[in-house]
């Protein structure tokens, strides 16, 4: 009885915090942020009710290495959307970028121009690296942005490993940044990095050299395949004073024209689907297995029993798992 009417106080609250995120209270939001940063579980009970309301927006995934001007960028092209109408969302998936620091609200940023149109911006930073990485919780906070509202999500993510990866995984279109003096370097672009950019960005073409990193890009580009039939186009910027950043939006808009004809967008959305799918059920399973069915004694006795060779770690798992079913059905 107490817990029923606790579980029903617990679902009114729940769905009072899901209107007002999507309302775009920001308070609302910054907690239901931080909530899923943290791994909290009502976090999944509060994604429920917001998946509905979400899926309005066009993600871009904004990646390159440290200092190439991301953050940057990303300021004047939240603005360059803004004056068009949507409303933008920012991510900061990079550590190091001004637009994180925890609340979605956090104006230590300096994002002069944004933060004078206080009303219309969410910034946020998607992880604090644990928990399963970064692109579950990217992932989760697009649809909070997107319940509240947000028509253009842009995520800065640090171009230094796996996560930009995965990150351009959940988004719609990705702009890769370089910048003058990496000519050299273009050939040595690590693997699998090169072929997440629908855009290239050659950034700080205010500088000597960006001529020369656009001849190496296109070389590189007229030998690599093009599996969806896009040919990135290259975009010179230079972001800190605002040139060209309406040819990076026009850039985006053809590749997501060229995206919903030639149904390279659908694929890529079920393509990140099925992979969060899986992630959530690889999740899953492994709670109920483990964190539900275990206690830390059990998994101790297992691991003497590997330790001395008194059974194989192959067959422990099997018997893990069927415990775990047993437990549940
Ligand atoms: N000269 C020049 N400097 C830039 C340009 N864009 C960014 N910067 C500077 O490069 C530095 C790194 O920029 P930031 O946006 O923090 O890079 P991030 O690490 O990729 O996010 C800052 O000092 C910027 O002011 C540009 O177009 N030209
Ligand atoms: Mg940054």
């Amino acid at each position: 009885m107490l817990k029923s009417a606790k579980q029903a106080l617990d679902l009114e609250g729940l769905s009072d915090w899901t209107a007002r995120v999507c309302a775009g209270d920001r308070r609302a939001m910054g907690r239901a942020i931080s909530t899923i940063e943290n791994g909290e579980r009502v976090g999944n009970a509060l994604l429920k009710l917001l998946f509905p309301e979400a899926g309005g927006a066009e993600v871009i995934g904004v990646t390159g290495s440290p200092g190439v001007g991301k953050s940057t960028l990303v300021e004047k092209l939240a603005a360059e959307y803004r004056h068009a109408g949507p409303r933008v969302g920012i991510i900061a998936v990079d550590p190091t970028s001004p637009f994180s620091g925890g609340a979605v609200l956090g104006d230590r940023v300096r994002m002069q121009s944004l933060s004078t149109d206080e009303g219309d911006y969410i910034r946020s930073m998607a992880t604090r690296g644990h928990l399963g990485g970064l692109a579950p919780a990217a992932h989760d906070v697009v649809t909070v942005l997107e319940a509240a509202g947000c028509d253009v999500v842009l995520i800065e993510t640090v171009g230094v490993g796996q996560d930009e990866v995965e990150v351009a995984r959940l988004a719609d279109a990705t702009l890769l940044l370089l910048v003058p003096g990496m000519g050299d370097d273009v050939q040595t672009f690590k693997a699998g990095v090169m072929e997440i950019a629908d855009v290239f960005v050659i950034n700080k073409a205010d500088r000597p050299g960006a001529d020369r990193v656009e001849q190496e890009l296109r070389a590189m580009l007229s030998i690599t395949p093009q599996p969806d039939g896009w040919l990135p186009p290259i975009v010179k910027t230079a972001a800190t004073a605002g040139a060209g950043i309406n040819s990076v939006r026009e850039a985006l808009g053809q590749f997501r024209r060229f995206g919903e004809k030639e149904g390279v967008t659908r694929r890529r959305r079920e393509a990140k689907w099925r992979a969060r799918l899986l992630s959530l059920l690889r999740q899953r399973l492994f709670e109920k297995a483990v964190t539900e069915s275990l206690s830390e004694t059990a998994i101790d006795e297992y691991v003497q029993e590997v330790v001395e060779r008194r059974r194989d770690p192959y067959s422990l798992v099997e018997e893990m798992i069927v415990r775990a079913v047993d437990r549940h059905s």
